[in-house]
């Protein structure tokens, strides 16, 4: 129903996934009202619209949850050492329940339109639907990996049978009993699906553009003992996670693979692969995999020699070993649970699309370049518009009417990754230009939510209402942004960290690499110098 005049807020918050529920939850402490907008029927973001077959966090559920509540993290008891979609959507559910977080979030509020108006000094924010909103601020928690990548491929609408893409998935499950089915796209999305739909369907035929490197969960049940361990020294595990780069318990090396032998190299990969728990585990395994070109060809032949010991025929294991030009990690490391093994299925077939692309979708199947493949279901797990598709979606609108589309048309530009130039009150939570999802993102949100909530109160002990980016601060900010991910080999990749997964997106690194804990330090000196680099009034 539309409101025929705008409701007020202190604040109106775009998105209910973790970011925003905690951002909601934070600024009822300190006293501000707030309206929670979610496109979404239901709250969780990511993990309400990811819901395919094995959709699981990369991140191990005793650190990917919020820490802000010391009683929540006692009594919350995750069942597996990796979350699976549905536990962690129950999470988020409880978390909302438990702080009575619903009655300031509306459901089926896609926000199309957020104005600055100079006039009031406020922003007028809009849905689809067209409700209308008025906030002093308005604070983006829009998520990373929000806007999916639509399928392009002609003739789409001419297939008889189904196809889904694995963000936005039937919310009652998909039955591939007796099916054939296609495939497409190898990202952590695809290789988490692949085990389960070809344990389910007829036969899968998984359509393999890049091979992308893969590292074993060594996903296991969390025991009782091992809950009420980590429960008695919670406090310290979040504490030791803060000083890692990525906000999680992860023990990193700090040699470099050059320093060490051949045995020991060997020794430590594997003790990663497998002894120490798998996972992200592998790209901490010496401390310059991702800055040194030849100490991360010795991880890439490692995983390569994984490849090929799994997977028995060799054609399908050749294909499946990432090349030279793709460098270990730069690219999402997807973490699997018998991704390779699948391959072994008699039951599962892997194409090329790089040698044999695909032409169209015809109504009974797909046609590459040499053949037709009969096909009663297409899986398109074909990534996302990451990091900006979200807010460049929306029409955000600041000083001057200026667009944040325009402004954003060579990159995403902001300031600690937190706010724009010329956008004043409006905040981005875990977005481009902060540590984002190179980290724990529970973490990283609880860091911004936390920094922001303090700020907001602070600006109102002053009886001031406005912040604002400077220019010359967000400038000097993308600079650095730039430079340190310039001394890394992300760049070297198409990764959607540098939007080169999709057509005509600029090529920029868009997260922010020197780490959680250096990141941490910049925005509490920032704060302790009276939020530096911004204007407040
Ligand atoms: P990703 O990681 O972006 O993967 C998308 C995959 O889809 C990737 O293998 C792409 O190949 C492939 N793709 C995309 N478009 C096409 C076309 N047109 N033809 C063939 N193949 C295509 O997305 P995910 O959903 O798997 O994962 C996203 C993040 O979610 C992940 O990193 C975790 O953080 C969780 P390409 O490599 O571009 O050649």
């Amino acid at each position: 129903m539309s409101s025929p005049t705008p409701a007020s807020y202190d604040a109106v918050i775009v998105g209910a996934g973790f970011a925003g529920i905690y951002q909601l939850y934070s600024l009822r402490k300190i006293g501000m009202t707030a309206r929670v907008l979610e496109a979404g029927s239901g709250i969780g973001g990511t993990w309400f619209w990811n819901r395919y077959p094995g959709a699981r966090c990369d991140v191990e559920s005793l650190d990917y949850s919020y820490s802000f509540d010391d009683q929540l993290q006692q009594e919350w008891d995750w069942s597996e050492r990796y979350a699976t979609q549905p536990e962690i959507l129950r999470y988020v559910h409880e978390v909302a329940r438990r702080f009575d977080l619903m009655r300031d979030i509306q459901l089926n509020a896609r926000v199309t339109e957020a104005h600055f108006n100079e006039g009031t000094g406020r922003w007028d924010v809009a849905t689809a639907a067209g409700d209308r909103f008025t906030a002093t601020y308005v604070i983006m928690a829009t998520g990373c990996l929000s806007i999916p990548q639509a399928p392009k491929f002609p003739g789409l609408e001419s297939f008889k049978g189904r196809w889904h893409h694995s963000a936005d998935w039937p919310a009652g499950g998909v039955d591939f009993k007796g099916q054939k089915v296609g495939l497409i796209g190898t990202g952590s999305s695809g290789v988490q699906m692949a085990p389960i739909i070809a344990e389910q369907a007829d036969h899968l035929t998984v359509f393999q553009r890049t091979a992308n490197f893969s590292v074993p969960a060594q996903n296991e049940p969390l025991t009782p003992e091992v809950l009420a361990e980590v429960k008695r020294h919670y406090g310290e595990r979040r504490k030791l996670a803060l000083d890692t780069a990525t906000g999680h318990f992860l023990i990193a090396n700090d040699k470099s693979a050059m320093e060490v032998t051949e045995e020991e190299r060997q020794k430590e990969f594997e003790f990663r692969w497998r002894g120490a728990g798998g996972g992200f585990r592998m790209l901490r395994a010496f401390n310059d995999l991702l800055l040194n070109k030849q100490s991360n060809e010795k991880a890439a032949d490692f995983v390569r020699g994984k490849i090929r010991a799994i997977v028995k025929d060799p054609v399908k294991a050749d294909l499946l070993c990432p090349k030279s030009d793709l460098p270990f990690g730069t690219k999402r490391l997807c973490v699997d649970s018998d991704y390779y093994e699948t391959f072994n299925r008699p039951n599962v077939d892997l194409v090329d699309v790089k040698a044999d692309p695909i032409i169209e979708v015809t109504p009974t199947g797909l046609r590459t370049k040499s053949r037709e493949y009969q096909l009663d279901t297409i899986v398109f797990a074909t990534g996302f518009d990451a990091m900006t598709g979200a807010l460049t979606s929306i029409d955000v609108r600041g000083r001057d009417g200026a667009s944040l589309r325009d402004k954003w048309e060579h990159g995403p530009r902001t300031y600690l990754g937190l706010a724009v130039a010329g956008f004043p009150n409006m905040f981005v939570l875990a977005g481009p230009g902060s540590p984002s999802v190179l980290s724990n993102m529970v973490h990283s949100i609880e860091l911004h939510v936390d920094w922001l909530t303090t700020c907001l109160s602070r600006l109102r002990a002053e009886g001031k209402t406005t912040i604002e980016a400077s220019q010359p601060a967000e400038d000097q900010w993308v600079a650095h942004v730039n430079e340190i991910a310039d001394r890394t080999l992300y760049p070297t990749a198409n990764s959607w960290y540098m939007g080169a997964n999709v057509p005509g997106k600029p090529r920029v690194f868009m997260p922010y690499v020197a780490g959680v804990p250096a990141y941490r330090k910049i925005v509490n000196e920032v704060a302790e110098k009276g939020y530096e680099g911004f204007a407040t009034a």
